[in-house]
This record gives C-alpha cells, structure tokens and sequence, in this order.
C-alpha cells in the first residue's frame, strides 16, 4: 500500500481507543457474513470466554478521563497486513479533503481474518427462551368476522329486548393487526451488491441513494417518477461517490452508513479507511443531488483495534443532531474492556453537531449531551455500554431510538430507549460488557444505570445469530403493522416485528420465502419500509 501512512491527519479530531487491558491474542470469531452468508461454521470460536459467575477479576468501571476529544493522533504508521482482494490502490479518495488519511491501526494488534459483517458469535448455545419481548395478549387482535351489511346498525351480537338502543357508528370492519398474517410481501427493486444503508433527499422524490459496502453510493430512480412508489429502480450509470479505493472490506469493514442533512445539502458518509480507521466524511451536495467529490470534509476518525464490530451506522436526529454508532472494537469478548468505558468512543453511540464550529472546529458537541464537560465520559458520547450497534433508528411518531446490538454467543438484543426519558438515549448504558443482554457475562454486578433489552433472543433457537434492527412502522400501507418494530437477523432472515401488546413474532410474507442475509433496513419519507439483503433492495408492501 501506499497510501500515505506517513501522513498525519491535520483537520479533522482523531480519537484513539483507550487500551484499557493489554492485548490478548485472540481469534477472531469468522462469521463470513456479507458475501458468503451464515455458514461460517461454528463461528464463536476464539472469542475468549466470559468469566460469567465467577467472583473475582473483573474490571468494573470507567477508568480516568482520557484527553477530551479533538486531538490530532500522530499517525502510527502500522500498515495492516496484506489485504484479500482488491489492490490498494493509492488508497486516497478520490476526492480528497484535508489530509485525511494516516492514522494507522492502534498498534498492530489482532490481525483480524476475514469476518464480516455486522457482529460476530455465530457460536451456538443451547436451547432457551424465545423472545421474552413481551407476554402474547390476545386482546384486541382478532378482526371481527361478518360485518354487518353496510350502514347496519343490527345487534350483531343477538341481543334482545333493548327498547332504544343509541344507533351504533357505522362498523369499518378493522383488518388484521400485527401477529396476525397482514398480507405482507416484499417487492425486489433493484439487484445491488451488499447494500448497507439507504439515504433520501426530500427533494427528489424520484430517487434514492444507497451506500454499498464496497465504498460507492448510487442513485437509484423510480420509473414512474417517485421512488417510494416504483416497483422498480433504475442505477445511475455512474455512481454519485466513489470511495471504494480507499475503503477496506476485511472483516466487518466497508462504507457502513450513509444519511443527508435534514436540509438535504449535506452527505455524510460513515466507513472504515485501509489504516482500519473509522471515519466520518461530509460532502457537499447540489441542488441535482450530485455530489461534490473534490470537497469532502474528514469530521471525525477512530481507530478501529479490531476489524470487526465497527458499528458505523450514521443518522440524524429528530432534534437536527447527527448520530454515529461505534462497536467496542472488536476482537470478540471485549478484550479492551471499552463497552463500559464512557471516555472510549468505541462501543457508544456518539451525538454531535457535524458542522464546523465557530472556531473551525470539524464538529461540535451539543450542550445537553449527558458527558458534555468530559468530566464522566467523553463529551460526543450519547449512549454508551454497546457491543455493536449495528443498526440504530429513530421512531418518527415520538422520537424514541432503538438500537440494535449485536451479541456475542449467547444473545441478541434491541433496546428501545424512550424520548421520553429526557432525551432518548441519553447517558444510557446498555451493559456491555459486564452484561450480554440480561445475562452477566464479564461481571456479575449489574452496572448501574443498565437499560436491559426490550427484545432479546437466544442463539441457537433457530438460525438466528446476529440482529439486525430496523424501524418502527409509521407507513401507511400496512396499517396492520402500525407502531410495529421492524428486524430481521443477518443469519436467518425471517422479518420480525416488536409491539408491547403481542410481544415479538415473525412476520408472515404473503409469498416467497424470507430473504437471506439481511444487512439492514431503510425508512422512505412516507414511512415505507425497504430491506436490504446481500444482492437486492426490497420494500415491504401489502401482498
Ligand atoms: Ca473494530
Ligand atoms: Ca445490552
């Protein structure tokens, strides 16, 4: 490679993992994910086992403060070993901003094997519980058969003898409602090689962007003029951005998330370099919605220890803020112990304000971030105690974020963190790694604060493995599926769906069989929900 690993970052804030612990050796769990499905085999090997129930050794707490953010790290200069596959090429982007490259892996640990995707443990575990989501109540879900005729105010129950009965509102026979079989099906779109993220710009109802995990974003367009409506897309011929030569696929790498700016005059792109360090790029965007490769923006970068768990999906929020998630490194287990250090950007989910600051800082942190004067946790740190969290998103309809997380060997979890709980997400720990969902797993104390899951599943139930979230349903074409959580899992591929009333189910497709390889999920303006597979973008959509 050439790239310039001599060079060193000059804008942007490069944030270093705290090594907490020594490096262990470790194997990488090899999940082989994106290309070549679940079949890795007994995954979960390698990853060094918890210490679950044991009393003595365990690490608990965040350790002191580790320089705020916003330092330039010196580049380490570690080229990472031989790369599989495409040539390094120059490894610059195309387009490129300020210097970004050159902060080389923290150093040289873990020469992680090919892996992939978005979280690693395909090990099994016995048998357990099913989606302890939610207990199944049944009220409330059955539709009412043979409604009366139209206008009919009958008593359609049979009762008798009411002298002047109040006339009855006219009965609008209610369709199925989530568990039940809804008439779902999913329409293939476009044929696309692993999709990670969709992206839409409210001023071109025609198109839709989507971030490939090999470095390009695409344009695609709707036939009939709207592309939440065409049942089919057409590709640009030439992507909007290419940043495929400088964009490592090894492991869980990749160009991992893509989001606009509320605005729409911004994209900001989420991927991990050829030095295995994350990072966040902004690029200009014109009214046409083409992109501006000449004058992208390095906002922010993180060395990534590890080649796996990179996080990296990347959202705004309700409140105009950007989201970003991190994994906890990666190497399987948590060797660095960053899950429950809130000064470690890895395993966090970070809120800032992308833009340059005032004093030409690459990004600010909002005032009301729980860690903002640095002193507990790092200031763009939100949310924090995350494994991997994958695939995080906001419901439209009142704010609430759900996360995603990958688990280890034993459990997959979703937590959905109210907005209602002082901004959602804020400050929350989600365990990890002193806990694997509701299970210890490197401590038997429980950390404080620790927002258990609201659905969580067992490896080894079925062929689930690795949890991929999506959205609750605020579209209107499937009522049926109305404030539903969406999700699927990257091993398997069945659909489901989360509501407090009937606990957690699969969705039921009217026809086909449940795709393979979910990578990940995408909201349309309208709500509409789209699914993105190895080789396809899908919409889900009535039957
Ligand atoms: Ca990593
Ligand atoms: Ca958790």
């Amino acid at each position: 490679m050439t790239c310039g690993a001599s060079r060193r970052l000059s804008g942007p804030a490069t944030r270093r993992h705290r090594s907490v612990l020594p490096a262990a050796p470790v194997a990488l769990v090899s999940l082989v994910l994106l290309a070549a499905g679940c079949a890795g085999g007994p995954g979960g090997i390698g990853d060094p086992q918890p210490q679950a129930r044991s009393e003595a050794g365990i690490e608990t707490g965040p350790a002191a403060p580790s320089g705020g953010s916003g330092t330039a790290a010196a580049g380490a200069a570690g080229e990472q070993g031989a790369e599989s596959g495409a040539s390094a090429g120059d490894g610059q982007p195309d387009a490129s901003p300020e210097s970004a490259d050159g902060t080389g892996p923290a150093d040289g640990r873990g020469d992680p094997a090919a892996g992939a995707a978005p979280g690693d443990g395909a090990g099994t575990a016995g048998g357990g519980t099913l989606e302890p989501g939610g207990a199944r109540n049944d009220g409330g879900g059955t539709p009412p058969t043979g409604s009366g005729a139209a206008g009919g105010t009958g008593n359609a129950g049979g009762a008798t003898g009411s002298a002047d009965p109040a006339p009855a509102p006219p009965i609008t026979p209610p369709g199925p409602r989530f568990p039940e079989p809804l008439g779902v099906s999913l329409t293939r779109l476009a044929e696309l090689p692993a999709p990670l993220a969709v992206a839409f710009r409210t001023q071109e109802p025609a198109s839709l962007y989507v971030a490939l995990r090999h470095g390009e974003v695409v344009r695609l367009r709707g036939e009939s003029g709207r592309a939440d409506s065409s049942a089919i897309l057409r590709r640009d011929a030439n992507a909007v951005l290419d940043m495929s030569a400088r964009v490592d696929t090894r492991g869980e790498m990749g160009l991992l998330g893509l989001t606009f700016s509320p605005a729409g005059d911004r994209l900001y792109t989420s991927s991990v370099n050829r030095q295995q360090v994350s990072e966040l790029w902004e690029w200009p965007v014109a009214a046409d919605g083409s992109v501006d490769a000449a004058r992208g923006r390095l906002v922010l970068t993180l060395e990534q220890p590890f080649a796996n768990h990179n996080g990296g999906d990347v959202t705004f929020g309700p409140d105009g803020y950007l989201y970003l998630g991190f994994g906890d490194g990666g190497g399987g287990g948590d060797p660095l112990r960053a899950g429950q250090d809130p000064h470690d950007w890895l395993g966090t989910i970070l809120r800032i304000d992308p833009r340059v600051g005032p004093g030409g800082e690459p990004y600010t942190v909002p005032a009301g971030n729980p860690f903002a004067d640095g002193v507990s946790g790092a200031p763009e740190v939100w949310v924090w105690g995350a494994r991997n969290p994958w695939r995080f998103s906001f419901d439209r309809a009142n704010g609430d974020l759900w996360v995603s997380d990958v688990g280890q060997d034993l459990l997959e979890e979703i937590n959905r963190l109210p907005a209602a709980d002082g901004g959602a997400g804020r400050g929350a720990n989600l365990g990890w790694s002193d806990y694997e969902g509701s299970n210890p797993f490197w401590s038997n104390t429980e950390p404080p604060g620790h927002v258990r899951p609201t659905v969580e599943y067992r490896h080894g139930d079925d062929a689930r493995c690795s949890v991929t979230g999506g959205y609750v349903y605020r579209g209107s074409r499937l009522p049926g599926l109305g404030g539903v959580y969406l999700y699927s899992d990257f091993c398997d591929g069945t659909l489901w769906g989360y509501n407090d009333v009937a606990g957690a189910h699969p969705i039921h497709l009217a026809s086909g069989a449940p795709p393979k390889s979910v990578l990940s999920f995408g909201q349309g303006p309208d709500g509409e929900i789209y699914v993105l597979t190895g080789d396809a973008l899908w919409r889900l959509e009535p039957a």
